[in-house]
């Protein structure tokens, strides 16, 4: 058995001039995770459900869960000497860490502390994802939010940690995507799947289709080809959707699928934040032989502008976005 900390030593030495920060780094991310981990599992007792009365900088309702869970990170980063700054989706602003400690150090995290965090309520799945950058600004000056806006594209290592029926922490650091298994009874993330690919052909559909009216023709088109019946490519295919992005990202990484949140008339731009949701799955997904795109243009190859800015979303196998990304050419894309 191998642990995660085991792990990442380990690829380390692969590379010969590494110094052990990112290392660091991920192990920080690794006990934030554990913390949210024990937290949530017993939340119904804790009380620590529902909503805390205050909204995020985007405007929806914030869970006592998304407050605690983006403290809990934020304060495990803070307490290492790698990290100068994060963004969050529950923080309006980017926080950059105080002292000459934060000044020194050469990364940058962006984080959706806890997504999906209205089915925790039901006790359905949900989870953290990060994502890390090197600064841009030099060492030794204070960093701004211009650190926090570089392409996906540059992502030094990205990652989520879904709480499911068990744990499992998921990271690529660009060198394929490896998963972990969090093992209570050892307090341990062990390794559970190496090199993870999605299966080369996928049967799996993931869209809100509660929106059905909504999407542009390119989308409305894609379900009807999903649910079509042709043996060569296994239709008609299954249609899941959790509500939760890295549970639902997670499904089918591993049995195959396609997750989509297009823009609709209630979220001109998608739904999800192209920093902290959209570029570290998209990171996942090519490291695990799929795609991840907006419908036009690789979601890796965006510049961003806006810390919170949004982005449509598809993501999964690769034959199975080329398909959406088809038909969404050939449709017009004005008819809501
Ligand atoms: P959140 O970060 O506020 O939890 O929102 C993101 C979530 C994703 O996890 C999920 O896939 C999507 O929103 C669900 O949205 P909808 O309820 O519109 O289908
Ligand atoms: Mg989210």
């Amino acid at each position: 058995m191998q642990t995660l900390g085991e792990f990442i030593v380990k690829k380390e030495h692969d590379f010969p001039h590494a110094t052990g920060e990112l290392t660091a780094l991920l192990s920080a991310i690794k006990l934030g995770a554990k913390i949210i981990n024990r937290d949530i599992n017993k939340a119904g007792l804790l009380n620590i459900l529902g909503a805390n009365g205050v909204t995020n900088p985007q405007g929806e309702a914030q869970t006592k869960l998304d407050e605690f869970a983006n403290g809990a990170l934020k304060a495990a980063l803070e307490a290492r000497t790698e990290v100068a700054g994060i963004a969050s989706e529950e923080e309006e602003d980017v926080v950059i860490f105080k002292g000459e400690k934060a000044k020194n150090a050469k990364y940058v995290v962006l984080m959706d502390p806890l997504d999906g965090s209205s089915n925790i309520d039901v006790n359905v799945s949900v989870g953290t994802i990060f994502s890390i950058y090197r600064r841009t600004t030099a060492i030794g000056l204070p960093i701004t939010e211009t650190d926090f806006l570089q392409r996906g594209r540059a992502q030094i290592a990205a990652g989520y940690i879904v709480y499911g029926s068990s744990t499992m922490l998921v990271y690529t650091t660009g060198c394929g995507v490896h998963a972990f298994t969090y093992d209570p009874s050892l307090g341990e993330f062990c390794l559970s799947h190496e090199a993870v690919r999605y299966p080369t052909q996928g049967h799996i559909y993931s869209i809100n289709e509660g929106n059905y009216i909504k999407f542009p023709l390119g989308i409305k088109e894609y379900i009807k080809y999903c649910q079509q019946e042709d043996e060569a490519t296994g239709r008609p295919y299954s249609s899941r959707y959790i509500g939760s992005l890295v549970a639902d990202f997670h499904r089918n990484l591993l049995k195959g699928g396609i997750y989509m949140y297009p823009e609709t008339a209630s979220y001109p731009q998608g739904k999800l934040r192209l920093l902290y949701e959209c570029n570290p799955m998209a990171f996942l997904a090519e490291q695990a032989g799929g795609k991840a795109t907006d419908g036009t243009r690789l979601i890796l190859d965006i510049d961003p502008t806006e810390l919170h800015q949004r982005s449509p979303l598809f993501i999964g196998s690769q034959s199975m976005v080329e398909k959406v990304e088809q038909l969404i050419a050939e449709s017009s894309k004005n008819t809501f």
